[in-house]
């Protein structure tokens, strides 16, 4: 019949009599979101790395690096999350700063 296709109208990852998967499953993973911290001339060092420990989970060394990294080069990834959990932690690390005084500030970025 005119018009008629063989494949039903499937995409070609879905012809009849194949498993319907997507060609990569890359496809359904939640777009990710680096928390960038940036540098800034006020906010201890000390209070960057216990921010990285408490909020982000770094080891002591771990957050020492991330924190030195953020102060030679003026920026560092404190982690990568899903967007609601980055946004949340993003607005933790600048509310606690505030409360002590300092001007620290992170930025989302997609991963
Ligand atoms: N540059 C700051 C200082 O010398 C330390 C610092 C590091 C500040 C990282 C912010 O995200 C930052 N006290």
């Amino acid at each position: 019949m005119a018009g008629e296709r063989k494949d039903g109208g499937r995409p070609q990852w879905q012809q009849e009599g194949e498993v319907a998967t997507r060609p990569d499953d890359r496809v359904r993973r939640p777009r990710q979101y680096r928390v960038v911290l940036l540098n800034d001339d006020y906010t201890t060092m000390e209070f960057v790395v216990m921010v990285l420990v408490e909020i982000f989970h770094h080891p002591r060394q771990r957050a020492i690096e991330i924190m030195l990294q953020v102060h030679h080069q003026g920026s560092g990834v404190a982690g990568i999350y899903p967007y609601a959990i980055a946004e949340s932690k993003a607005r933790r690390v600048m509310q606690l700063a505030r409360s002590q005084g300092y001007p620290l500030r992170c930025t989302l970025e997609p991963a």
